[in-house]
């Protein structure tokens, strides 16, 4: 049996044209009544149809190029004109009919497929959506970027340098001299060729001097490195932004003021401040600037360890010997000049009791800022 044959209940349904053998010419009525004949069997073959296979072979075989309605068409060669337009017709209308007939066949085999497809999974409707993944700034960043939006306001320019830096960049130019216990190998990464890790962000300001000349506002933000043994308050990266201002007839005064504007932005309030004599070779004089405890307002807590002060800020007025490092004039020309621990005030201002958290990378800490 032909595979076609299969579908189509061993040919049955086949057309056969009768010919009237004496004349040649086909019967037009016998070829309406094969046409129905075909109509009637195809329906009754598309209801039987269990598969979409199956309904498909039948199409190609009724409707197809070659098929059984194509093989009438064929035919109609054999007819007179005035027959020709009255069987045409019918064919069309056969043809339509049909047609309509298998599409609804195939929308139910979609559907049905479609409906077993649904009862094979679920979807929870009431599931939250999950939403893009979103990044954000590290804590130190938000900090950073703050403080540098209040500098740049007040009108200092924002440098950057590089971390490798020179043994006279980082130590020779500020004054710090050979025998000075910071550029021991405790407390220095040394790289080969004599370069280091710079252990403050003073090197910028020593390029910066030269690049910029005087009068200049500056300040540089940026990641510095101590050989230091890490621990919840101490690791051997983090970051730092030191400032400074050139000019003539800087005083204490202006250092005062700049800082503690500068404060009351990154604190959002006004906070008092004092100063105490403090040692750094690349100023003179120098000082410790604190700021009364925010947590209880200089009364004593644990965290200003009872003394209501908390020290924030080691600064002072440039040395005369860093200036001529700088390109200048010491008689003409001073300035004040300031650190500021951008990892220490983060961890201020953010509750984090633990410095390791912030170069951790990980997430669950992260994501809450
Ligand atoms: C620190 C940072 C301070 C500076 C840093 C500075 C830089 C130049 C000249 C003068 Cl180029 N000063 N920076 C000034 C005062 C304090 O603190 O690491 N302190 C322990």
């Amino acid at each position: 049996m032909r595979e076609m044959d299969r579908h189509f209940g061993g040919g049955r349904a086949t057309l056969h044209l009768r010919v009237t053998p004496l004349t040649g010419m086909t019967s037009l009525e016998s070829m309406e009544s094969a046409l129905k004949e075909m109509e009637t069997s195809a329906k009754s073959q598309l209801d039987a149809c269990k598969t979409p296979e199956a309904l498909e072979a039948i199409r190609v075989d009724v409707l197809g190029r070659k098929g059984r309605l194509a093989q009438v068409s064929k035919s109609m060669g054999q007819l007179t004109h005035e027959q020709r337009g009255g069987m045409g017709k019918l064919l069309n209308q056969v043809k339509e009919l049909l047609e309509t007939a298998f599409d609804a066949r195939h929308a139910a085999f979609t559907r049905e497929a479609m409906a077993k497809r649904l009862a094979g999974e679920w979807v929870d409707l009431t599931l939250p959506a999950k939403g893009p993944l979103r990044g954000g700034l590290h804590p130190v960043t938000i900090i950073q970027s703050e403080i540098e939006d209040v500098f740049r306001s007040l009108g200092f320019t924002v440098l950057d340098g590089p971390e490798v830096e020179t043994e006279y960049h980082n130590f020779d130019a500020l004054n710090i001299p050979a025998d000075h216990p910071a550029r021991d190998m405790q407390d220095t990464f040394w790289m080969t060729g004599g370069n280091l890790l710079r252990t403050h962000t003073s090197p910028v300001q020593v390029r910066g001097m030269k690049k910029l000349g005087p009068p200049l506002r500056m300040i540089a933000p940026g990641r510095v490195f101590r050989n230091e043994e890490v621990d919840a308050s101490h690791e051997h990266t983090f970051y730092q932004l030191e400032g400074m201002m050139i000019d003539r007839d800087v005083s204490v005064a202006h250092l005062i003021y700049f800082m503690k504007t500068l404060l009351s932005e990154v604190f959002r309030r006004d906070v008092t401040v004092r100063l105490r004599p403090g040692y750094f070779p690349f100023v003179e004089p120098g000082f410790e600037l604190d700021i009364e405890c925010l947590i209880c307002g200089g009364k004593g807590c644990p965290v200003c360890k009872q003394s209501g002060w908390v020290e924030l800020l080691p600064c002072g007025l440039v040395h005369p010997n860093v200036l001529r490092q700088g390109g200048i004039d010491p008689d003409e020309w001073n300035g004040f000049a300031f650190g500021l621990g951008l990892t220490r005030l983060a961890m201020m201002r953010y509750g984090i009791d633990d410095i390791r958290l912030l170069m951790s990378g990980d997430l669950r800490f992260l994501n809450q800022f």
